[in-house]
Parts: structure tokens; C-alpha cells; sequence
């Protein structure tokens, strides 16, 4: 008898298919419902399998008197409540390390992108609007000065790109990084004071909700720009699209929204904002390398060994 597992979002097809060749594998996303799949074979449920942003709620977990692991395709757990995780005695895991690179890569192409207007030049090309006018000018990158929130992993990743591009880097963080080699600030205003790009890198959960609010947005600045590849909760949104349409703040690049997949009508409209629909670890050999974390962790749990990655 395969294991049987619950999967909360989908994957690639080829994951999804290699996840069916050892599980059985339930699919919470195909149900307008969720009440009834849980009936029916909620008690049998041995695994989650799910999205950072996606998590597991309590009430889900609750129903699931057989769990044993909540296997996160992703690095974030705030949306899963690991101190009720750990009461049941459900293993928790992410796949840390194999996405960093990518989710660094692409908080320099959006800060990019909003800076030299990719993406609005783009517009004005594709609408054959060109041979009737022109485009602002952009903002220079090389030599600006960038302030980091959250100096882990992707954090420390997105200074090593920076470096490249000359620029003078600061960070704030719960505390200073031990030979990190950049500028600290005790507080996110005052990184954000000395910035012209605000990169947030930091996790989502309790302790960063809303910590990107309007006074931090005003010491930022009128020429700066936030990019967000972390989670939407760490930025106060209305705040930002206030500070956006109020001109208090030069743009935005956003992977990652306070109710995703919704987006703030104000933002869809702005030539200044670069959006992405939460796209930072999705590239196909990341992805790959993700899954195949989920797939060693499940395994060593129904093995009964510890699993490779486990947080909880
Ligand atoms: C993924 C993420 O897009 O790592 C995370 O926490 O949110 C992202 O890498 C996500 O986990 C897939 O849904």
C-alpha cells in the first residue's frame, strides 16, 4: 500500500508524476470544496505537500489525525504553525540552499527592471507606440547604494550580485552578521533612510508582519525603489500604494503580495511597479532541485529516517 499524501498545489507534471509512482497522491487544489475529499480519506493522510505561501492551516492539520509531515516546497514556514507542528509531532520541511540563487536573481532583475523601465519600455515598443514619441529616462543601478532587509541566505546572495554592480551595501537585520562586510542598521527606517533600492529579503510571519510601512517608505525616499521577493505580509501594501500613487516612493518591484493571487488594482495600473505572480524560485532546474528535496524528505520519513531538511 502506497502512502497517502496530500498535495495543497500543483507541481510540474513530471514531479507530480513522480510523487504518483511512490504515493498516493490527493489533490486539496482540484476541490471547490475541501470538506468532502477530508471526509473521505482524511484520516489516511500520512504527508502535505505544499507551497511556502501555501502552508497548512491548523484546521487542515487537525483534520488529518494520521499526519507526519508537512513536506513545504519552498524555504518559507510561515504559513505553517510549527509550534503546533511540533505538539503533534509532524515533521516539518523546506528545501534551503538550491533556491537561493534564483530567488537573488530575480530581486536584481526586478530592481533592474523598475530602474531602466523595462518593462513599460517594453509596452511602449509592443503598442508601436515609438516612431510617435519617446520614454522617460530611466535610473542608474551601478554605484546606488542598496539596503537589504534580512541578511540570510538570499539576502547575503543578493549582496554578492550587488557587489558586482559597485554598490555601496547596508543591511538591518535582527542582529549583525558576523563577518558579513557590509553596513548594519538597527532598524529598517534607518537602512531604508540610506538606500536607494530596499530589497526586503527577510522571512514572513509575526515577527516582520507590516515592518515596510509608510515612515519607512518615507525614508526611503522619493527617488527610491522597494523590491519585494521575500513575503507580500513584511510590507504594509496599502501603505506602499499610497506612498506609490502619492509619488512618495520612485517604484516598486514585487514578487510576492498581502493576499496573492490578488493584486491591488492601484498596482496593476502603475507604469512605475514591476509585478511577478510569486515566479522568484521558478525556473525548471530550481524547481527540479526543490522537488527533489520533497521527494528525499518523504522518503526518508516513511523510511524512518530523519529527513534530510527537516525544521520541525
Ligand atoms: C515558492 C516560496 O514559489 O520558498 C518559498 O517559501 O514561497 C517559493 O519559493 C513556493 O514555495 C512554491 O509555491
Amino acid at each position: 500500500m502506497k502512502p497517502e499524501i496530500l498535495l495543497i498545489e500543483p507541481m510540474m507534471p513530471e514531479v507530480e508524476a513522480r510523487l504518483e509512482a511512490a504515493y498516493q497522491v490527493h489533490r486539496l487544489f482540484q476541490e471547490r470544496d475541501p470538506k468532502p475529499l477530508l471526509e473521505r480519506v482524511g484520516a489516511h493522510i500520512r504527508a502535505i505537500v505544499t507551497g511556502g505561501g501555501s502552508g497548512a492551516s491548523n484546521e487542515l492539520i487537525e483534520a488529518l489525525p494520521a499526519l507526519e509531515i508537512i513536506a513545504i516546497n519552498g524555504i518559507g514556514t510561515d504559513a505553517v504553525d510549527l509550534e503546533r507542528a511540533r505538539s503533534r509531532r509532524v515533521r516539518v520541511t523546506t528545501t534551503p540552499e538550491v533556491l537561493t540563487d534564483d530567488v537573488a536573481d530575480m530581486a536584481i532583475a526586478l530592481m533592474l527592471a523598475v530602474a531602466r523601465r523595462l518593462c513599460a519600455n517594453d509596452r511602449f515598443v509592443r503598442e508601436g507606440r515609438w516612431p510617435g514619441g519617446s520614454v522617460p529616462l530611466g535610473r542608474k543601478v551601478s554605484g546606488k547604494r542598496l539596503g537589504i532587509i534580512g541578511l540570510g541566505r538570499v539576502g547575503r546572495a543578493i549582496a554578492r550580485r550587488a557587489e558586482g554592480f559597485g554598490m555601496t551595501i547596508g543591511y538591518t537585520d535582527l542582529r549583525p552578521v558576523e563577518g558579513a562586510g557590509y553596513r548594519y542598521y538597527p532598524t529598517v527606517a534607518e537602512v531604508a533612510r540610506e538606500a536607494d533600492f530596499l530589497v526586503v529579503a527577510a522571512s514572513g510571519g509575526v515577527g516582520s508582519r507590516g515592518i515596510v510601512n509608510a515612515g519607512v517608505l518615507d525614508a526611503l525616499g522619493p527617488e527610491g525603489v522597494l523590491v519585494n521577493v521575500a513575503r507580500g505580509s513584511v510590507v504594509d501594501e496599502p501603505a506602499l500604494v499610497a506612498a506609490l500613487s502619492e509619488r512618495r516612493v520612485a517604484g516598486a518591484g514585487l514578487d510576492v503580495f498581502a493576499h496573492e493571487p490578488e493584486v491591488p488594482a492601484a498596482l496593476r495600473e502603475m507604469q512605475q511597479v514591476v509585478l511577478q505572480p510569486h515566479q522568484a524560485s521558478a525556473t525548471l532546474e530550481t524547481r527540479r532541485a526543490m522537488a527533489d528535496l520533497v521527494l528525499r524528505n518523504l522518503e526518508a520519513q516513511f523510511a524512518g529516517r530523519e529527513p534530510p531538511t527537516a525544521v520541525v
